[in-house]
């Protein structure tokens, strides 16, 4: 891909869109960029934005900034439904995602991860794991540092481990990552792919050019991996923790199998993984099947499992309080993710659910909420939504705030109890992200 002389229009001015304009800049192309956002509010954007030695213009917030492009990038966060792409696809103007363009430049071998769960405690485990084994390895993507980032530097790395979403996948037509795996596919962003079909179609979109020479990584015990496993060029391997697999890894007892040539196989013992749920079984195993193909020997593989406490906001501690035990798990924005989390948990929840709403089935959790919840606190924008849905299977309460919430929680628990925030929705309805809700969460509960 030649892109030198060449213009190209870069869609928001977050991490993505700098990063992006910080590559383009050092190939000679002439960037227009433009936000949502009025340019008084870039802050520290647009200084970076101003140093850059480019032809670079700011261009209004609409399909003007088509104008004699050759490439479109827009930043993940940009719903496919957004005019300017609409207008960009109907003039036949290429659309590339950040991962795509950075995928054309990359040099290093890639694995790639995703699933609507558990991508980012997977992508951290597996670069720590081929850390503790002694290789120089990229941590990137969705989980923080745009993989443009990393093509725009020496590309020393042996391996790249990157978190890819969904929103990156929309515009990435010839990814090719040498190990891919999809660790499970439930309901999320409808909002944006516009059906759970769509979601799902790009999401096994990241198999679509692997060949015999690459590695797909599977959950056996998903639909979606079923339905895939016919159509795959890859050579797969499966992960399972609720039986044995063909090929790949299970979970049996208190051991992961992992099954290799020639009847060979290795085990690993289950007390090296101190992350709470079957769930996160599941994740180990994916990270140690990509960690094993990437050359990791088991020693390396254990030390690090060993030492991973986890992501923060994923089904974190929280504190005590009066025999009640609190957890933050603010990343949980989707149902699929509230569900791992309840089954998380033996004693009896206190659950405070809600945010902003990503048109989530809701519906779905009540059989979890009966067998395990005693009470439901909602709040925020979605509070509605969900006790029309859920609100007859437990004693619900129903807060405008998270703070409130919070507090009500606490006076429904018992010594014992565990009050779990998982909320099931976005957080902007209240919050900056997710971070910031988890963080209030956590400084909230230590004000109890
Ligand atoms: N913007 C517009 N128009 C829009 C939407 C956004 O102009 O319609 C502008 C915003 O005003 C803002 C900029 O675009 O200035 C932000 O772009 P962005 O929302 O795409 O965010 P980035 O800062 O580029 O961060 C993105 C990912 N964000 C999203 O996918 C929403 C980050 O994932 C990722 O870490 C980062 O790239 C680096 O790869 C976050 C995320 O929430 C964690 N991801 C979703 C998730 O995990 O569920 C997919």
């Amino acid at each position: 891909m030649d892109l030198h002389g060449k213009k190209v229009a870069v869609l928001g001015v977050g991490k993505t869109g700098l990063a992006t304009a910080r590559f383009l800049a050092g190939r000679g192309v002439r960037i227009a960029v433009t936000d949502a956002k009025p340019v008084s509010t870039w802050g520290e954007a647009q200084t970076a934005l101003e140093n850059l030695q480019a032809e670079l213009t700011v261009a209004p917030y609409g399909p003007e900034i088509l104008t004699d492009v050759d490439w479109v990038v827009p930043s993940p966060g940009i719903y496919p439904a957004n005019p300017i792409l609409v207008e960009a696809v109907r003039r036949g103007i290429p659309v590339l995602s950040e991962l795509e363009l950075a995928s054309r430049f990359l040099t290093t071998p890639i694995v790639a991860i995703t699933g609507t769960n558990g991508k980012t405690t997977v992508t951290s485990l597996t670069g720590e794991i081929l850390r503790a084994a002694g290789k120089k390895v990229f941590v990137g993507g969705n989980i923080g540092a745009p993989l443009i980032g990393y093509v725009d530097g020496p590309q020393e790395a042996n391996w790249a481990v990157v978190e890819v979403s969904s929103f990156q996948l929309q515009w990435a037509g010839t990814l090719h990552p040498r190990i891919a795996i999809l660790l499970n596919v439930t309901t999320d962003h409808i909002d944006y792919h516009g059906s759970f079909a769509a979601y799902r179609e790009v999401k096994e979109g990241l198999f679509a050019r692997q060949t015999a020479r690459d590695l797909a990584i599977l959950n056996a015990d998903e639909g979606a991996s079923i339905s895939l496993r016919g159509r795959l060029s890859a050579r797969t391997e499966f992960f399972s923790s609720s039986g044995a697999v063909d090929r790949g890894m299970f979970l049996s007892g208190e051991k992961l199998i992992h099954l290799l040539p020639a009847g060979k196989k290795e085990e690993y013992p289950i007390a090296m993984i101190h992350l709470p749920g079957r769930h996160n079984c599941e994740n180990v195993m994916a990270a140690i099947l990509a960690a094993r193909a990437c050359g990791c020997e088991p020693p390396a593989i254990i030390r690090a499992v060993e030492g991973f406490r986890g992501i923060a906001h994923r089904i974190q501690y929280a504190g005590e309080k009066n025999g009640v035990l609190f957890y933050d798990d603010s990343k949980g924005t989707n149902v699929g993710a509230v569900m791992r989390a309840l089954e998380s948990f033996s004693q009896p929840v206190v659950l405070l659910l809600g945010g902003r709403d990503k048109e989530g089935d809701f519906q779905t959790l009540a059989p979890l909420i009966r067998r395990g919840v005693k009470e439901m606190v909602l709040f925020g924008e979605a509070r509605e939504k969900i006790n029309g849905l859920l609100g007859g299977v437990v004693r619900t309460t129903l807060t405008a705030t998270l703070k409130k919430a919070v507090e009500t929680a606490y006076r429904s628990a018992s010594p014992g109890d565990v009050v779990l925030l998982s909320p099931g929705c976005a957080s902007f309805d209240e919050f900056e992200d997710y971070k910031e809700r988890g963080n209030c969460f956590q400084e909230w509960v230590g004000q109890l």
